[in-house]
């Protein structure tokens, strides 16, 4: 048994985490434990539907094994770090599994990452290996994994599935199994990604205790059991499709995980009639996408009972249409991967389903709405999310700094969403204060491509914010100070690729400017910079249909 944690990580304190486990809450259970066991009470059961492969619990199981074996074999062990970067494939179980069984962590990346992001991850997590496909949606990823060992010495093993050329190829991995210790449940089980709101993206170490709670009581309340079908749309590292309840929580119960290459209305719909799929997960702008194609689809989608929304905020006309267009109930879900998940549940009055973004999990989730100073305001009265609890991290991974402003002294994660709370304990969530984009669910953090941007010879200042959008919520929008002559707005964009960033986080428009606004005390005032943009944007279209 390993009971350290990770080096840069926050426990719980002692109290908290034996309240947890009296609770009932934290089991002991790892996540590899968990396939284990219901791989013994249903090896027959399809477990995974991967385009043409259909894989049995039994023989998903036994992957597992065989390849953790094979990553021993290649010098893995406890603790070790390894990022994955895997599309929405049978692989992606394989190696999280595998890695689980050993004890070694792995870095959830997003497909959508590029180098600047993977690098950092390699390098903050000093990675020993890093996972990926050899070509997804047009991209050659063995080229970025070539870049990425370059400048991450830690890195010894590309892994790769598909043609590996040079690198390692996954599939000769599978070794005979062998045994390993159980790694303590109250051990990191993997990094989990962050959207962040400052310089640098965070990693958020979560255990399988915790992590396992929320999957188990997820499923629960979305009523999962072996007969649940999950089209698993979102990319699969996401922690919403992970955890909410998502592909684990249908295997904690028992049931088929649908794995979709694309979230399209056409590939999608063919799926949920093919796999009568029970319930799936999207975010608002797929949502919207879905319920504007579904009235001349011409796939059945009467097995569907359930679809969750969440990453950002469903406008209220999107979620009348739910019930009417796809024949589904809908679920709300306001989560992060930090840890607190809210759902509104399937016996939620109407309004509340439409009208909020649900209430926690737990009984034991403390949820606090507070002003500025940190002072609780009265009930039902606008402020900022603060919450801790049996699923929230105390702490980002070696983020010492930024953990002294992101939590309160008494360990309470400060969101940075603006919240009402209802008396039911439903959240409507209002705003925002963190200074992030959210893309339709696609978290860009302001500071991160401001800093990108400053590195450009041609950039004096810069200050990204949301401007609204019909189809994402918000898109981004770059104000920026020229040094001298204005360069070319396709020139920054084209820099900004250069440096590896991924394709969400350039800005979507560049707007010239001689200054910023300034608040009182002199910072940026990024209200008035979307305020400008918003107006803009409406004499624009007033221009367009006048
Ligand atoms: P992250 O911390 O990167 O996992 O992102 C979580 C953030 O996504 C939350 O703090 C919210 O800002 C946003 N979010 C997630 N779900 C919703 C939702 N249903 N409505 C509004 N915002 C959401
Ligand atoms: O946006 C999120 O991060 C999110 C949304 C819904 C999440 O982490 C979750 C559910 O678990």
């Amino acid at each position: 048994m390993t009971r350290a944690f990770l080096d840069g990580c926050t426990p719980w304190p002692a109290e908290a985490a034996a309240y947890y486990r009296a609770m009932g809450y934290w089991r002991g259970q790892s996540l590899g434990a968990m396939l284990r066991e219901r791989a013994a009470s249903n090896p027959e059961s399809v477990a995974l539907v991967c385009g043409e492969r259909r894989l049995s619990y039994a023989q998903l199981d036994q992957l597992c094994d065989q390849f953790a074996a094979g990553l021993a074999r290649i010098g893995i062990t406890a603790q070790d770090r390894v990022v994955v970067q895997l599309p929405n494939v049978a692989e992606f179980f394989i190696a999280c599994f595998a890695l689980f069984r050993l004890g070694a962590v792995p870095v959830l990346a997003l497909p959508a990452h590029r180098r600047s992001e993977i690098a950092y991850f390699c390098q903050l997590a000093e990675a020993k290996a890093y996972v990926i496909a050899a070509t997804d949606g047009g991209f050659d990823y063995r080229e970025l994994a070539r870049e990425v060992m370059r400048e991450s010495p830690s890195l010894q093993h590309v892994i790769v599935c598909g043609d590996a050329q040079e690198l390692t190829a996954f599939d000769a991995l599978y070794d005979a199994p062998r045994s390993f210790p159980c790694p303590d449940a109250g051990a990191v089980a993997f990094l989990q990604l962050s959207g962040g709101s400052t310089g640098l993206p965070k990693l958020i170490p979560r255990t399988h205790d915790d992590y396992l709670y929320s999957v188990r009581a997820s499923a629960a309340i979305c009523g999962l059991d072996r007969h649940s079908v999950y089209l698993c749309a979102l990319p699969v590292a996401h922690n919403f499709p992970l955890s909410s309840p998502g592909t684990l929580g249908v295997l904690y119960a028992g049931g088929r995980i649908v794995l979709a290459r694309q979230a399209n209305p056409d590939h999608a719909f063919a799926l949920i009639e093919a796999e009568q799929v029970t319930i799936t997960a999207l975010v608002p702008p797929l949502a919207m996408a879905w319920l504007d194609a579904a009235p001349r689809r011409t796939h059945d989608l009467g097995s569907l009972q359930m679809l969750q929304v969440g990453g950002a905020r469903l406008s209220r006309e999107s979620a009348l249409r739910v019930g009417p267009v796809l024949g589904c109930a809908l679920q709300q879900v306001f989560g992060m991967a930090e840890g607190l998940v809210n759902y509104t549940r399937p016996d939620d009055d109407f309004e509340l389903v439409v009208g909020t973004q649900g209430r926690p999990i737990s009984p034991d989730d403390e949820v606090r709405v507070v002003d500025e100073d940190d002072q609780p305001l009265a009930p039902s009265a606008l402020g900022h999310l603060q919450t801790r609890g049996p699923y929230t991290i105390r702490g980002y991974y070696r983020a010492e700094l930024h953990n002294s402003r992101a939590f309160t002294a008494d360990g309470f994660y400060r969101t940075g969403d603006l919240v009402r709370q209802l008396a039911s304990g439903h959240l409507v969530v209002e705003g925002r204060a963190k200074d992030q984009i959210n893309r339709g669910g696609d978290k860009v953090a302001a500071e991160e491509v401001e800093n990108h941007l400053l590195a450009h010879s041609a950039v004096h200042d810069v200050a990204l914010v949301a401007m609204p959008d019909a189809y994402l919520g918000e898109r981004s929008c770059a104000f920026v100070i020229a040094r001298g002559a204005p360069p070319r707005k396709g020139e920054l964009t084209a820099f900004l690729r250069a440096r590896g960033l991924a394709q969400f986080k350039i800005p979507d428009r560049i707007e010239f400017v001689g200054h910023f606004p300034k608040t009182g005390v002199g910072k940026v005032d990024k209200r008035q910079l979307r305020e400008r943009i918003a107006q803009r944007l409406i004499n624009d279209s007033n221009h367009i249909t006048s």
